[in-house]
């Protein structure tokens, strides 16, 4: 029988309240221990689950808390096991002190992901439910967050039952021919079957595709600042992070390498990349920082091309000769408080090259920077905004990969004329991958890896 674990649920720091859980067929009893009702002393027996109850946390004669308690009878909680919640006041020292009071009184420590654990032990949850709770409390964004909303409420569980009962009657038709005869079977039911078989195969590799697709999303998106030396491009950097971090001078060709900063835009996870600026250059090492500038925009998720309108241009002709760099771009046109009369946003707008914005700003006056940060945020929602993608652990991902493989052998088996005995193994196999997804996953080591990313209390 499982041991009593107990722990501090809620994050570390101060708080308005603190919870401590218990969970375990001594959970009552522990908690029992520690709490003097007002008024009446209440028996242990007359607690009614799912009751909040108002008395005292106590460690013996010492009184420590004002608190809020919870019981829940297993199977009916969030473990299944008897589980009781202690809500005090959300001090550290004093979560502390009460937790230690658990312990002492029978409770042992609980290990990280150790309640989730439970509740997956006790079929309370599948493994990819699990797996999403680890990843709501971990979500670094709002599109993580969605992300791992759909897996807990369950989205890849459907599919992988619905796939799931396709192949098992795939399998019993195999099955069936195996035992009784094939000569019933025609040339239009085995195409159809192979067919059957071939479109699984893509279900699976488009659940890779979107999510690898996902993935690519979750790492930070790079917000690119290039263009030609002296337009202000470190200028803006440093006034979008709020600190000096760019060297800024009036002497073109000052940025000499890419220089790249995390940070928060909105809320989004980005990288800001500040670039060299791009020109005709003898000066081999501003030759090797402007090729590095290249490979940036390349790569660049988000492009915001800092052009200088304090300068005399024949601006239509720049238009013109830097479609590849304009288009889709944010055109950051810059030095507005000095701006040029040659200057017109229309030049560049009127190309209507597909995605191009242009922003007036000034980093001098910062006028247009609430507006320039709003584009980047909305090319960043917009990368963000689909609907279409499913996040797979990285589990499931060798899972998806090992069915979508045993599928397309099956498929190429068939084609090759194989009979029914040696195909009908490749399903299995398949089959055998996708109980895996919904956790039939029985040793210890895997179940320990996928809950040791949890904290302790989860
Ligand atoms: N008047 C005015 N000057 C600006 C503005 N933004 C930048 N500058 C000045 O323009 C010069 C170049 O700025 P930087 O930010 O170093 O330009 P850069 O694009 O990083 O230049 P490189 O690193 O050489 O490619 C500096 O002297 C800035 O003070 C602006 O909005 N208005
Ligand atoms: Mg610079």
């Amino acid at each position: 029988m499982a041991d009593t674990i107990a722990a501090i649920s809620t994050a570390s720091g101060a708080g308005a309240i603190g919870i401590l859980r218990i969970s375990g067929p001594e959970a009552l009893q522990i908690a029992y221990k520690h709490l003097s009702f007002y008024g009446d002393p209440l028996l242990m027996s007359s607690i009614q689950p799912r009751f909040a109850y108002t008395c005292r946390f106590i460690d013996g004669e010492k009184k420590l808390d004002q608190v809020v308690f919870l019981y829940f009878a297993g199977p009916n909680s969030f473990t299944g096991e008897n589980l009781c919640e202690i809500h005090t006041h959300g001090n550290p020292i004093l979560l502390r002190e009460a937790l230690e009071c658990l312990f002492k009184s029978g409770a042992r420590p609980a290990k990280q992901g150790e309640f989730t654990k439970r509740a997956f032990l006790n079929s309370k949850l599948d493994l990819n439910e699990a797996e999403a709770i680890g990843r709501i409390i971990g979500a670094r964004s709002r599109f993580e967050l969605e992300l791992a909303q759909k897996n807990a409420f369950g989205e890849i569980s459907r599919l992988t039952s619905n796939l799931r009962s396709q192949l098992i009657s795939l399998k019993a038709e195999c099955e069936a021919e195996i035992d009784f005869s094939t000569e019933d079977l025609t040339y239009e039911s085995f195409e159809e079957r192979k067919n059957r078989i071939r479109k699984i195969a893509e279900i699976c590799n488009n659940l890779l595709h979107k999510s690898s697709a996902a993935e690519n999303l979750l790492e930070r998106s790079r917000v690119v600042l290039y263009g030609e030396p002296n337009t202000g491009k470190s200028s803006l950097m440093n006034l979008i992070l709020g600190r000096d971090r760019s060297i800024i001078s009036e002497i073109p060709g000052t940025t000499r390498d890419y220089i790249s900063e995390e940070f928060l835009l909105s809320g989004v996870p980005i990288r800001l990349i500040d670039t060299a600026g791009v020109r005709e250059t003898g000066d081999r090492i501003e030759k090797m920082g402007i090729e590095r500038s290249e490979k940036e925009f390349s790569q660049a998720d988000v492009r915001v091309l800092v052009i200088d309108v304090s300068q005399a241009m024949d601006w239509e002709k720049f238009a013109e000769e830097n479609r590849s760099k304009i288009e889709g771009a944010i055109v950051a046109a810059n030095k507005s408080d000095i701006r040029d009369p040659s200057w017109d946003p229309q030049f560049i707008l009127r190309k209507n090259y597909s995605g191009t914005m242009v922003v007036e700003i000034s980093c001098k006056t910062r006028t247009g920077l609430d507006a320039l940060v709003q584009k980047i945020s909305e090319k960043l929602q917009g990368l963000e905004s689909s609907e279409d993608y499913v996040l797979l652990e990285e589990r499931n991902r060798f899972h998806f990969t090992s069915i979508t493989r045993s599928l397309e052998n099956c498929v190429a088996l068939m084609s090759d004329g194989a009979p029914a005995e040696i195909y009908i193994k490749e399903i299995d196999s398949a089959l055998e991958q996708i109980g895996e997804v919904n956790g039939r996953v029985d040793t210890e080591e895997i179940l320990g890896r996928i809950f040791s990313k949890f904290c302790v209390g989860k």
